[in-house]
């Protein structure tokens, strides 16, 4: 695979500074090596910057920095197109508003390709907030609703290609707001939060999403967001939220998303340097990248996954 390496140091869709360093993180804790060592050629295109931001504003007055992330969007969305023809796009995040971007691109993409877009969000949250449901006003908390096509997004330009709920799947989800449950219910987005993997285990309910994804001859952008690992296994992010999914569990996912064959894009997001533990995340997050492009103990037979 051509994997194409995109700096997104997006750091104004939280409160918390500290994800801009993610990208360099990500590179030092030897992203580049691990996929040329599993055989993938690597292109890093260094870090993305955003055009200054306009003067754009929303009725809530909770949202900040609206227009930095704006325009943020605006720059993913054509850089995340345009790798989407060249290769495999890795957006080194960066805080998850990056996703607002990298979802237009990779589904504007998939448009012009007459392909569907599928979206696998492993994540502690649902990410399903509009511009006027937020409360905390933090915009890292909006990509999915966004993706879906949902009202609440002036001034943002119109998702090119709104994402149908059923070829979008949570995954790992444990913290959903009041204003986002209720409005999940209203959508057929698959919610498999912590209860569901508890109970029937991970690669059931992935397994029949991925089947969707094959029998649609879909693409498939794969979200990670840092909190969807147990805090205890990964600590360098703003937002931990207990009890989620482990180092085992988490391995196991990448690798049997890596025997799919399906995934087409990739976001790594809201690693937080600052809070780190000499490194510690940011090289767990590599490890899984290993395992979701190849890496594994020992050889198996490929079975379809
Ligand atoms: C919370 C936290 N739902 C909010 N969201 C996220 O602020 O909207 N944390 N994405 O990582
Ligand atoms: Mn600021
Ligand atoms: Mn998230
Ligand atoms: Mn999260």
């Amino acid at each position: 695979t051509h994997c194409i390496l995109i700096g997104a140091p997006v750091d104004e869709g939280q409160r918390r500074p500290g994800c801009l360093m993610g990208p360099a993180a990500y590179r030092v804790a030897g992203l580049a090596a691990t996929l040329e060592d599993l055989g993938h050629t690597v292109e890093d295109r260094g870090d993305l910057a955003p055009a200054p931001g306009r003067h754009q504003t929303c009725a809530n007055p909770a949202v900040h920095h609206l227009p930095e992330v704006i325009a943020w969007t605006e720059a993913l969305q054509a850089a995340g197109a345009a790798a989407m023809n060249e290769g495999m796009p890795i957006f080194l995040g960066g805080d998850h508003a990056l996703a607002l971007g990298t979802l237009a691109g990779v589904a504007s993409h998939a448009q012009a390709k007459g392909r569907p877009q599928f979206v696998l969000w492993l994540d502690a949250h649902s990410d399903f907030h509009t511009l006027e449901t937020t409360s905390s006003g933090n915009l890292h908390g909006t990509p999915l609703a966004y993706a879906s096509g949902r009202a609440g997004f002036d001034p943002f330009p119109p998702f090119p290609a709104p994402i149908p709920g059923h070829n979008i799947c949570m995954f790992g989800i444990r913290s959903v707001d009041g204003a986002e449950s209720a409005a999940l219910r209203e959508t057929d987005i698959i919610v498999n939060d912590m209860r569901v993997l508890d109970e029937r285990g991970i690669i059931a309910p992935l397994r029949e999403f991925l089947d969707r994804v094959r029998a649609e001859n879909g693409l498939l952008h794969i979200s990670l967001d840092v909190d969807f690992l147990d805090p205890s296994i990964a600590p360098a992010v703003g937002t931990t939220v207990p009890g989620g999914t482990t180092f085992r569990e988490a391995h196991l996912v990448c690798e049997l998303l890596h025997e799919s064959g399906l995934m087409t894009s990739l976001d790594l997001v809201e690693l937080n340097p600052f809070l780190d533990e000499r490194g510690r995340t940011a090289k767990l997050m590599v490890d899984l990248v290993g395992s979701l492009m190849g890496r594994k103990v020992f050889d198996r037979p490929t079975r379809s996954y």
